[in-house]
C-alpha cells in the first residue's frame, strides 16, 4: 500500500517538504502520496500578507503577523535556497533586502515551477491529529472551510508546518484595560501610517519592536518610547526615540516604568512582545511545549518527535536562518521518511538533543547564536543530496548584517551583499530604505538602468 503523508501548513516550511519529497521523486525515487492542507487561500504562510485581523472570513483566527511596508530585516543573501537562486527568479540580480511582495514571490515561484500545487489543499484548516499504535496510522481531521464539512484521513507520517508567530504572547501590566488610546499587539499591526503625528509605546526590545517602530518613524510618527524587560536595544536611534526599563503602570495616557520614570501622552501601546508555539490540533502526547527557542527539547535534529518520530515539526525554532534551514530540514526528514537515512533508538536521539539544548542555554550573544544554528544547519546538510550551502559564508553574512545594524538601525537595508549561491554581487537598490515609501513589487524590481556593482 502507497504510503500518505499529511503536511499541515503551506508556508515556506510546509513548502519546503513538498518539494524535498517532489525533487526524489522527479529523480525516480518512489515517494509516499502527499496531501498538504493549509487553511489560508493561498500559500506563503506569513509571506501571504493579508488585510485582515482577529477572526477571517471563516471564523478562524487570521494567521497573518506582517503588515504594510513590511521589508527583509536581514539579506535575502541569508535565505536564499540552494537550489533556486533569485536570479533565476528574477532574470537578474536584486537588491538584498527586498519588501514582502517579492520574497513572496521568489518561495511561491520555486514551487509553482515544481508542480506541487496539486498536492496542496487551500482553505482547509486541521483541527484533530491522533495516532493509533494497533494500526501505526495518524488520523488527521480537517474542516474543508468552504464546504464546510469536517472529515478525517489517514496518513502514515504528518509534518507540523504551521508556524509559531502567529499566536501572541500578551502580559499583563497594571491598568492598561483603562489606556486611553488604542491598544494591540504586533499580530495585529498592518499599517504604520495611521500612527503618523502620535506617540506611540513598544512594549518589548526585539525585531517586531525595532522594525514597527522605525517603520512608524518612517510615516511619520511623532515620538516613540520602548519599554524592555531585559536590557535596552541600544541602537542609536533618531531623535525622538527613547528606551526605559518594564512598564509598571499605566494611569490614563501615561505609562510609568520600573525606574520611576513616566511617559506622558501616550497615543497607542503595541505589545511586542513575542509569540507563542501554538499547536491546538495536537492531543498532548504529541505536542511541542516549548517557548520561542532555537532548540526546542524533544526534537531530535530539531525535526523528530522522539517518542513518535513519525510526526515532524518543521520550523519550529526560533530562526536566523529560515527558508534554508527549513530546505536543509525538510530534505533530512524526506531521506528518513525514504528509508535512506536510520534513525537511532530513543534513548540515544533524547541525549543527542539535550545536548543541543544544553549549548543552547549557554549561549551570550547574537554572534554565538548565529554560530550554533550554523552548526545545526550544517550537521542537517551533510547528511543529504541537497545542494551545497556554503553555511559558513552565510554565518560571515548574518555577522556582517549585525554589525550593519549596529552602525545604522535606519539605514543597515541600503547595504548589499554578495550571493553564497550564484557568487553575484547584489546591487544597490534605485532608492534609499528611509525614502522607498513604496513597496510594492514592481517599485521595488524597477531599477532603472540598474547594473550589479562588482
Ligand atoms: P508560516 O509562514 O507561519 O506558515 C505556516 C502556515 O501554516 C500558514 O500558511 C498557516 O495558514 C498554516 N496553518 C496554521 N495552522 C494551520 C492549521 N491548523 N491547518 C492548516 N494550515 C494551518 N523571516 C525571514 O527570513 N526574513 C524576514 O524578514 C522575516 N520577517 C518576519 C516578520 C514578521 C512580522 C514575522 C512574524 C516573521 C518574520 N520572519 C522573517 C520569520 C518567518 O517566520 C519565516 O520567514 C517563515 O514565514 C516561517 O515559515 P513557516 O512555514 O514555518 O511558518
Ligand atoms: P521575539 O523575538 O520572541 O521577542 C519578544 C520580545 O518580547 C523580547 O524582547 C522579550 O523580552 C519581550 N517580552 C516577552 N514577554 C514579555 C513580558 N512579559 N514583558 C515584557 N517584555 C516581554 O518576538 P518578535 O515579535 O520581536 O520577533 C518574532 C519574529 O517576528 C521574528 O522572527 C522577526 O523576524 C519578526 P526579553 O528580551 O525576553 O526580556
Amino acid at each position: 500500500m502507497t504510503k500518505r503523508i499529511a503536511v499541515i501548513g503551506a508556508g515556506p516550511s510546509g513548502l519546503a517538504v513538498l518539494r524535498a519529497f517532489e525533487s526524489a521523486r522527479k529523480a525516480g525515487a518512489d515517494v509516499p502520496e502527499m496531501v498538504c492542507y493549509e487553511k489560508q487561500s493561498n500559500w506563503g504562510g506569513l509571506w501571504n500578507y493579508t488585510w485582515r485581523t482577529g477572526l477571517d472570513e471563516f471564523g478562524e483566527p487570521v494567521h497573518g503577523s506582517m503588515y504594510r511596508y513590511l521589508w527583509s530585516n536581514g539579506p535575502k543573501e541569508c535565505l536564499e535556497f540552494a537550489d533556486y537562486s533569485f536570479e533565476e527568479h528574477f532574470g537578474r540580480p536584486i537588491p538584498s533586502y527586498p519588501p514582502r511582495a517579492v520574497l513572496h514571490d521568489y518561495i511561491a515561484g520555486r514551487v509553482e515551477r515544481s508542480g506541487v500545487r496539486q498536492y496542496c489543499k487551500f482553505n482547509h484548516a486541521v483541527r484533530d491529529v491522533d495516532f493509533d499504535a494497533a494500526t501505526d496510522k495518524f488520523s488527521v481531521t480537517v474542516t474543508d472551510l468552504v464546504a464546510q464539512q469536517r472529515f478525517t484521513e489517514e496518513f502514515d507520517y504528518v509534518f507540523v508546518c504551521n508556524g509559531h508567530f502567529s499566536t501572541p504572547n500578551v502580559p499583563y501590566f497594571e491598568g492598561v484595560e483603562k489606556f486611553l488610546g488604542r491598544v494591540l499587539h504586533a499580530h495585529d499591526f498592518r499599517c504604520a501610517d495611521e500612527f503618523a503625528g502620535k506617540h506611540v509605546l513598544m512594549i518589548g526590545s526585539s525585531y517586531s519592536a525595532e522594525d514597527i517602530a522605525t517603520q512608524c518613524h518612517k510615516y511619520g510618527a511623532a515620538r516613540i518610547t520602548f519599554s524592555y524587560r531585559t536590557k535596552p536595544m541600544g541602537f542609536e536611534w533618531p531623535e525622538g526615540f527613547e528606551e526605559k526599563p518594564l512598564l509598571t503602570k499605566v494611569v490614563g495616557r501615561t505609562c510609568y516604568f520600573k525606574d520611576g520614570s513616566t511617559a506622558d501622552d501616550v497615543d497607542a501601546i503595541v505589545f511586542c512582545t513575542g509569540y507563542q508555539n501554538h499547536y491546538p490540533f495536537l492531543p498532548d502526547h504529541l505536542k511541542l511545549v516549548t517557548r520561542t527557542s532555537l532548540y526546542p527539547g524533544n526534537l531530535y535534529k530539531g525535526i523528530f518527535w522522539e517518542q513518535n518520530p513519525k510526526l515532524m515539526y518543521v520550523g519550529a525554532q526560533d530562526q536566523f536562518y529560515t527558508f534554508n534551514m527549513f530546505d536543509a530540514q525538510a530534505w533530512y526528514a524526506r531521506d528518513v521518511v525514504l528509508g535512506r537515512i536510520t534513525l537511532p533508538d530513543y534513548d540515544t536521539m533524547h541525549a543527542d538533543s539535550e545536548a543541543w539544548v544544553a549549548r543552547n542555554g549557554q549561549l551570550e550573544n547574537a554572534e554565538q547564536m548565529i554560530d550554533f544554528q550554523t552548526d545545526y544547519v550544517r550537521d542537517l546538510l551533510a547528511a543529504t543530496d541537497y545542494p551545497h550551502l556554503d553555511v559558513d559564508t552565510v554565518a560571515r553574512l548574518f555577522k556582517e548584517w549585525e554589525h550593519h545594524k549596529a552602525e545604522g538601525i535606519l539605514t543597515y537595508r541600503d547595504r548589499a551583499y554578495r550571493s553564497v549561491i550564484t557568487g553575484t554581487m547584489a546591487p544597490s537598490h534605485h532608492t534609499t530604505w528611509m525614502k522607498a515609501m513604496d513597496d510594492s513589487l514592481e517599485a521595488f524590481l524597477n531599477q532603472p538602468g540598474q547594473q550589479a556593482a562588482e
